[in-house]
């Protein structure tokens, strides 16, 4: 059996959220792990498909997921959610709002330098051109975790050391 958490992954566009959520939920599936990912393809195109990318909604847009996470925790998964919720105070609303230690804050930390030149999507050269407002690390703000339970440096490592160290840490803190 495993505990339900939430594990909370923030970070600038192109850090790599998504892809580790879903490689450590690839890896919790082995150990027989009920589990989730929220991520933009499931959120932002449905619940939050109102929204945009100003400060109001991004905040509206993390507030939603967070009780969406709460509720799949009170049903028993391992939540994963991968946005890039830029604000602290969202972000600790998120974890204030679950009980002590259900909330698994995981800082995908990744130069905004590294980020623009893997542009996968080519939005930040978009962004840099003016053709996208108010993107993340060009033209709207990133204000980096202080004390996240966990920093993966997704500069240096790859997709299964990333997902390794997270799996690790989950075991060291009992909760598989
Ligand atoms: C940042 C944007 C923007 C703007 C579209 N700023 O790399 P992606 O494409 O797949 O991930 C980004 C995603 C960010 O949505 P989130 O819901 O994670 O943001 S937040 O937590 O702040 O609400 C990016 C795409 O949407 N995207 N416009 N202006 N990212």
């Amino acid at each position: 059996g495993h505990r339900s958490v939430i594990l909370w992954f923030t970070g600038l566009s192109g850090a790599g959220k998504s892809t580790i959520a879903h490689a450590v939920e690839a890896q919790l599936h082995q150990q027989g792990c009920r589990t989730y990912v929220l991520d933009g393809d499931n959120i932002r195109h449905g619940l939050s498909k109102d929204l945009g990318f100003e400060d109001a909604d991004r905040k509206e847009n993390i507030r939603r997921i967070a009780e969406v996470a709460k509720l799949m925790l009170d049903a028993g998964s391992i939540t994963l959610t991968a946005f890039i919720s830029p604000f602290r105070l969202e972000r600790e609303l998120a974890r204030r709002a679950v009980a002590d230690g259900d909330f698994i804050e995981i800082y995908c930390k990744c130069d905004l330098r590294v980020c623009e030149q893997r542009d996968v999507k080519g939005l930040y050269q978009k962004a840099r051109l003016g053709e996208i407002a108010h993107f993340t690390g060009i033209s709207s703000p990133y204000e980096s975790p202080e004390t996240p339970e966990i920093v993966i440096d997704t500069n240096q490592m790859s997709i299964e050391e990333c997902s390794a160290h997270i799996l690790n840490h989950l075991k060291i803190m009992g909760i598989l």
